[in-house]
């Protein structure tokens, strides 16, 4: 064992939340309430137009204090203040984490290796606003002369999800004459659906990639190419209907697009932390520049709460350390994410990256195998629709699932009852996970004996209600700030390196060498194992 896992598990809080585990973990949070009359009043931060209410959580007050107090011995406060320094505190790849830079505003310095970041941040963010102004407004013109009405991004991973959930949050905001499609995976139907309606005079292809050299953004890349000067005809239309976003200019100029438009983002920026850089140049010709603006506004928001706020008034910081209770003492390995919110459609699924993404890895800043429990599984569906499918297994199964429930006062299309029914049920599922329904309850009701025991909610089953005013730019910004801060608080708890990504290398690595083999029909001196080399054989013969 290293030092650093020594550490964390060594810790004097660590010890003494484990002990403190014991004493509590059979208290039912229908005591917790009786007992504590305020309980739901006082359980809760409301900060930068996040009410956060906490007090349905497995917690005491001694709780929260020994959870701030391994914040303070896993030296949190230190780890934040390097991240906003631009130190490089992603150590395996010995670079500067500084999505923060982003949405700094004018006026500040960072300094990373000599360099103020910031002024490169404004310049970038300058050029997209006057692109994607001239996109919006009809200026910038294809080939043929015709206005772009069809912007199509094409990225994967970091370099799409947070586009294609930007732009699903956001629609509501979205300029509605324009169409905006996403294409990802490598396979062909992704490319063929997302371009099958669309003129290729009137369409804008952004490449987005940080290295350029993604084998599926670069393969469809190529496609579109293809698919555009099949009717386009001349090479010129390139520049007219390509625009990257990279950090690789030679492989951008390679591929034919005039570095003039290429937007450039920086290797301290990681793929799942760039959709506030010019990755999200479609987010910006969505919504336009303003509302772009506002949404920065609102990551930094949240940037600066993380900062400067107490721990224990401090927003990520909370759901950060709540997410180590869970993970790390009840032994739980899934927290569920639920929009009550159904622009959030795609939320979950941003999540996934950038939470298991971060943190699920196994070996610590010091290189040695951890001894405890690292990243949970995050996944999700928007409210109310998961209530009729998998809520059931949250509410009576077998498995400790906490919940964050997200919900606004506001609703963005105000329909008949529509939203105080949305409020109503995930204010009511909040309640039935935590309170259940006892079985006298339930007998009382007339319920026949045999029947009891299933209809039993046993209840204390933990969630956590996020409430905002209105999903705009400004409060989406503020919301993914929350979840990228609570899992660098996990990440700095465990010791482990957030911003790295090894573990995705080995897949690509061994699908390089079947691509040869499936191209050049190589069928005999096959030299994986027995599994494998038997599906290539069975693929090849029957393709
Ligand atoms: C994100 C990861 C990964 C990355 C994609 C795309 O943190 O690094 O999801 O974003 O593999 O990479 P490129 O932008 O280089 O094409």
């Amino acid at each position: 064992m290293t030092s650093i896992e020594t550490q964390l598990t060594e810790l004097p809080a660590w010890k003494a939340l484990g002990a403190h585990y014991k004493k509590i973990n059979d208290l039912h949070l229908r005591k917790l309430f009786a007992d504590d009359p305020k309980r739901g009043e006082r359980m809760t931060v409301d900060a930068i137009g996040i009410y956060l209410d906490y007090s349905k959580h497995r917690i005491t007050d001694e709780t929260v204090g020994l959870l701030m107090q391994l914040a303070k011995e896993a030296g949190l406060q230190a780890r934040i203040d390097a991240m906003f320094r631009g130190e490089k505190i992603n150590v395996t790849e010995n670079r500067a984490v500084l999505h923060v830079a982003l949405r700094t505003p004018k006026g500040q310095s960072i300094i990373v290796d000599g360099q103020d970041v910031m002024s490169q941040v404004q310049s970038v963010l300058d050029k997209m606003t006057d692109f994607s102004t001239r996109v919006r407004s009809g200026e910038w013109k294809g080939y043929t002369g015709k206005p772009i009405r069809n912007v199509v991004n094409i990225g994967i991973g970091g370099s799409d999800l947070g586009p294609v959930m930007a732009y699903e949050a956001l629609r509501h905001y979205c300029k509605r004459d324009m169409t905006f499609r996403f294409i990802s995976n490598i396979d062909g139907t992704d490319f063929a659906e997302a371009t099958y309606d669309l003129d290729s005079a009137e369409t804008l292809f952004i490449i987005s990639s940080k290295t350029f050299t993604t084998l599926e953004t670069m393969t469809n890349a190529h496609a579109a190419r293809e698919w555009a000067l099949k009717s386009l005809k001349h090479p010129d239309a390139i520049a007219r209907h390509f625009v990257a976003v990279s950090t690789n200019a030679e492989a951008v100029a390679k591929f034919g697009i005039d570095t003039a438009n290429m937007f450039e983002f920086w290797d301290w920026v990681g793929g799942r932390y760039s959709m506030d850089s010019a990755i999200g140049i479609s987010t910006m010709i969505a919504i336009g520049p303003d509302n772009f603006r506002a949404m920065l506004n609102g990551f930094h928001q949240m940037d600066e709460h993380f900062r400067t706020a107490p721990f224990e008034r401090n927003l990520p910081v909370l759901m950060g350390l709540l997410g180590i209770w869970y993970n790390n003492f009840f032994d739980a390995q899934t927290i569920a994410v639920l929009p009550y919110e159904q622009y959030l459609k795609r939320f979950p699924a941003y999540l996934q990256q950038l939470t298991m993404e971060s943190n699920g890895k196994h070996v610590t800043l010091a290189g040695g195998k951890v001894n405890y429990q690292t990243g949970p599984i995050y996944w999700g569906e928007p409210g109310t629709n998961g209530q009729h499918s998998f809520y059931q297994l949250i509410h009576q199964g077998t498995k400790l699932i906490p919940c964050d429930f997200i919900a606004f006062i506001k609703p963005l299309n105000p329909l008949g009852r529509h939203h105080d029914l949305l409020l109503a049920n995930v204010l009511a599922q909040a309640e039935a996970l935590a309170f259940g329904k006892t079985s006298e309850e339930v007998r009382n009701e007339g319920t026949p004996e045999w029947l009891t025991p299933h209809r039993t909610f046993v209840g204390n089953r933990p969630s956590s209600t996020i409430l905002m005013d209105e999903l705009t730019p400004e409060t989406l910004g503020k919301l993914i700030a929350l979840y990228e801060h609570c899992v660098f608080t996990q990440g700095a708890i465990w010791g482990i390196d957030s911003f790295d990504q090894w573990g995705v290398e080995l897949g690509k690595a061994l699908a390089m060498r079947i691509i040869a083999e499936l191209e050049q029909e190589i069928d005999h001196h096959l030299k994986h194992d027995s599994s494998t080399n038997t599906l290539i054989k069975r693929y090849l013969r029957e393709r």
